[in-house]
């Protein structure tokens, strides 16, 4: 028999271990816990409100969705959620990869829960599509932030446009407000359009820089100095504390040339560094001294309101654009109206005429 021959094998196990039951058993009931019918909206809004994360999750998965009955779900928890979601403090932090956002945000985010604050991290990327979600990969540069149960850290969310991204972005800051985070970290990576983005959804934007060989201000767009509230000069550690100092001066003085911003608020420049977190306690007092400033003379709540403004304006131009280019038609016509402009057949103004007009014409009918 062939059970007989294995009980004599070298390779039989021994008779009395069976599989370790309490253990599967309890895994069961969590993955069953965990798929359990959809929860509904209520329930989810209930779980958010009282500071689930599990919760918090499955909300933000259904903000990221494209499925339309997902995307109402979403709409119905922000609009219960969005009382709740004002006393937080939102922080976009930016600078070139490699400068060192993520190790930075590792170690001010531990100085933040070691103040008893609760700290949420999010992502603006649009390249997470290619790069499946760099923060994901960065959260290996978050090991400590990870385990700390005052922080949620969720991977940037992917999607084909940056509009899509930032404002699932803008809705996931409210869903973490919401469960009880007050302080949200941004990280977006400083290349291109993302920094305005992240701008118009935060109170206080930090640039992150290192120092390099000389010439400090080559290579940084003049747009993204003239957001950022704090230049901050990472990796001022070992050999080079000296070159760090050097271009903090160098900022400073540039930063002088800059007009007045509209808070009123003069961009401190400073240095730290993520690895010894020397300079990371001063960069908190520095937002402590904007937030100061800044509701004291009512810019911080001016701002918020504009803000919400440019997110309605930004949504209904995501959408009518997004119908326009995706309705059957118009797919139709645009490759040829491109042949046509492209061979001067009719003019570009005179093509794009056409094609709206043909939009709104089937708008009509339907
Ligand atoms: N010496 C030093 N290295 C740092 C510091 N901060 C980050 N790094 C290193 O710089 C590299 C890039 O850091 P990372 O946080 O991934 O940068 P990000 O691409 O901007 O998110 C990593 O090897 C870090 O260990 C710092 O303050 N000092
Ligand atoms: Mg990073």
């Amino acid at each position: 028999m062939k059970n007989e021959k294995k009980k004599h094998s070298a390779l039989h196990e021994k008779d009395g271990i069976s599989p370790p039951e309490i253990i599967s058993l309890n895994a069961v009931e969590q993955i069953q816990k965990f798929r359990k019918k959809q929860l509904s909206s209520r329930e989810l809004i209930d779980g958010i409100l009282s500071g689930n994360i599990a919760d918090l999750s499955r909300a933000i998965t259904l903000v990221e969705s494209t499925n339309a009955n997902h995307l109402a779900k979403a709409n119905e928890i922000i609009n219960a959620c969005l009382p709740y979601a004002n006393e937080s403090l939102r922080i976009g932090i930016t600078g070139v990869p490699g400068v060192g956002k993520s190790t930075f945000i590792e170690a001010f985010g531990k100085y933040l829960t070691s103040l008893g604050k609760k700290v949420a991290v999010l992502a603006v990327d649009p390249s997470s599509t290619i790069s499946h979600g760099s923060i994901l990969g960065d959260k290996t540069r978050m090991e400590e932030l990870v385990k700390d149960t005052n922080a949620y850290i969720r991977p940037s969310a992917s999607g084909e446009t940056l509009g899509g991204v930032a404002r699932k972005t803008r809705e996931t800051i409210t869903l973490c407000e919401a469960a009880g985070f007050d302080t949200i970290l941004i990280e977006t990576i400083g290349v291109g359009q993302s920094e305005t983005a992240v701008h118009s959804m935060v109170d206080f934007f930090l640039l992150l820089k290192i120092s390099g060989a000389g010439d400090e201000l080559q290579g940084i767009k003049r747009g993204i100095m003239e957001m950022a509230d704090a230049i901050i000069i990472n990796k001022a550690d070992g050999d080079n504390i000296k070159k760090a100092n050097l271009a903090k001066a160098e900022f400073n003085r540039a930063l002088h040339l800059f007009p007045a911003k509209k808070s009123g608020w003069t961009p401190i420049t400073s240095t730290c560094s993520a690895i010894t977190h020397d300079g990371i306690p001063e960069v908190w007092k520095t937002i402590e001294q904007f937030l100061e400033f800044t509701k004291r003379n009512k810019y911080f709540f001016k701002k918020r309101k504009e803000q919400n403004q440019y997110w309605l304006l930004e949504t209904i131009n995501e959408q009518l654009k997004s119908n326009f280019y995706n309705h059957p038609e118009i797919i139709k016509l645009l490759e040829s109206s491109k042949k046509a402009v492209s061979t001067d057949e009719i003019s570009p103004f005179a093509a794009a005429q056409e094609l709206l007009n043909v939009y709104q014409n089937y708008k009509k009918i339907s």
